[in-house]
């Protein structure tokens, strides 16, 4: 197998190290470089972090920041209570409880390695595992739990390196009947959207369904449903079942995607150096504007200091003579500052009125920011985007 790097975008900071202090004495960099798989298809980081540099008690996402995540999850837990009727549910990497809580009736566990998280759903009296997600620890807890009707992971799988234990420790963890639920953001349309900050430390795979049925061919699973979704810019949530069990059919639609994907050209290395061309074209144009803009003495602000807006920041040199400062709705982000861009965080309290142009840090939730900007777009205000293209809107 080869591994071929198609793009290169430079130096790095761990994404979750938001800074307490503008000018950090030392600060983690790394090379954030892409890579091609040619025998499985996967896209991945060229050098990964260490788990326990990027996953600690420190770790500031709240998957509950968002309304659109809080409904969705909310809308997911019906929807599978309704058609699996669970007894049992497991869910790898639980982040603030925003899935798992609502699960209370039956046995419902976490697995969180952030031990901050870990101690808010263990509070909730969700049973939470502050641990990495290996073999070993699977086995520790089917002895303590018995094995589980479902295991569901939203965004966690494609920060975790060793994908072939990951994989094995949830076939093991599971009954023959047992479903395997993993919702992470789509290479299509990463690749469709130039959405290159979905690169980032932390995302050491950005799956494609053909990576993912290449990767599931040598162990005791396989895909047999998939729903597209807009959430985190457009994912997939695939359903995996035992190879053991013959009793669910392999849904047409997924046969659809899969084909769907072949017609982009997600197979072939030519795709992604077209999308390296991209990314270099997206981040010249997003300098043009933010340079206007800064020459014109105007304010710009950005909105949502994601993990994901470090990538862009920091490939394009975006820092604190471009941007003011950012508003988060996130508590554990207020006072800080971005990591390696070095711009201060504030809280939310409404986009002030001297401010004309907010950079969307959270391009993701676009329609949510949107709805509740109102005002601001009605007085003239403009937000600043990368996705799909650099532009005001
Ligand atoms: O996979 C991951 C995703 C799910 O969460 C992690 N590796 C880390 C994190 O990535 P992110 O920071 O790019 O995720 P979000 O969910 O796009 O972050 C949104 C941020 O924007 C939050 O800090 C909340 C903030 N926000 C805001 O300030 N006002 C969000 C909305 C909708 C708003 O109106």
């Amino acid at each position: 197998m080869k591994k071929i790097e198609f793009l290169n975008l430079g130096s790095h900071p761990i994404t979750n190290s938001y800074l307490s202090t503008k000018k950090p004495k030392k600060e983690f960099m790394y090379n954030l470089k892409l890579i091609y798989h040619s025998s499985t298809k996967l896209i991945s980081l060229g050098k990964f972090v260490s788990p326990k540099k990027m996953f600690n008690d420190k770790y500031a996402h709240r998957a509950s920041a968002s309304k659109t995540m809080r409904s969705a999850y909310e809308k997911l837990a019906k929807s599978l209570i309704k058609t699996y009727k669970p007894q049992s549910i497991l869910e790898i990497g639980s982040n603030d409880g925003c899935f798992i809580k609502h699960f209370k009736k039956i046995n419902n566990i976490g697995v969180e390695p952030c031990k901050n998280l870990a101690d808010i759903t263990s509070r909730m009296r969700i049973k939470t595992y502050p641990n990495f997600w290996t073999k070993k620890l699977s086995k520790k807890i089917i002895n303590q739990n018995g094995l589980f009707d479902i295991i569901y992971s939203a965004n966690t799988i494609s920060h975790i390196h060793n994908l072939k234990e990951t994989f094995d420790a949830i076939e093991i963890s599971l009954k023959k009947s047992g479903i395997f639920i993993l919702e992470d953001p789509s290479l299509l349309e990463a690749l469709k959207k130039n959405s290159y900050d979905q690169f980032y430390d932390e995302h050491a795979y950005v799956f494609s369904l053909t990576a993912l049925k290449n990767l599931t061919r040598k162990t005791g699973l396989e895909i047999f449903k998939v729903e597209k979704l807009n959430t985190h810019g457009g994912s997939n949530r695939v359903f995996f079942k035992k190879k053991i069990n013959q009793k669910v059919q392999i849904s047409k639609k997924y046969i659809k995607f899969l084909s769907d994907e072949k017609k982009f050209g997600i197979e072939k290395l030519s795709t992604y150096r077209k999308f390296a061309r991209n990314v270099k074209k997206s981040k010249n144009a997003l300098i043009s504007i933010f340079r206007k803009i800064k020459n014109d003495g105007k304010i710009i602000i950005g909105y949502g200091a994601t993990y994901k807006s470090s990538t862009v920041l920091n490939y394009c040199g975006l820092k604190n003579n471009f941007i003011d400062y950012f508003l988060d709705t996130t508590p554990t982000k207020f006072g800080k500052f971005t990591p390696g861009s070095h711009i201060p965080i504030y809280q939310y309290k409404g986009i002030p009125n001297n401010v004309r142009y907010a950079y969307l840090g959270a391009w993701n939730f676009k329609d949510e920011i949107f709805k509740k900007e109102k005002k601001y777009i009605r007085n003239g205000g403009k937000f600043i985007t990368h996705v799909p293209y650099p532009r005001i809107i």
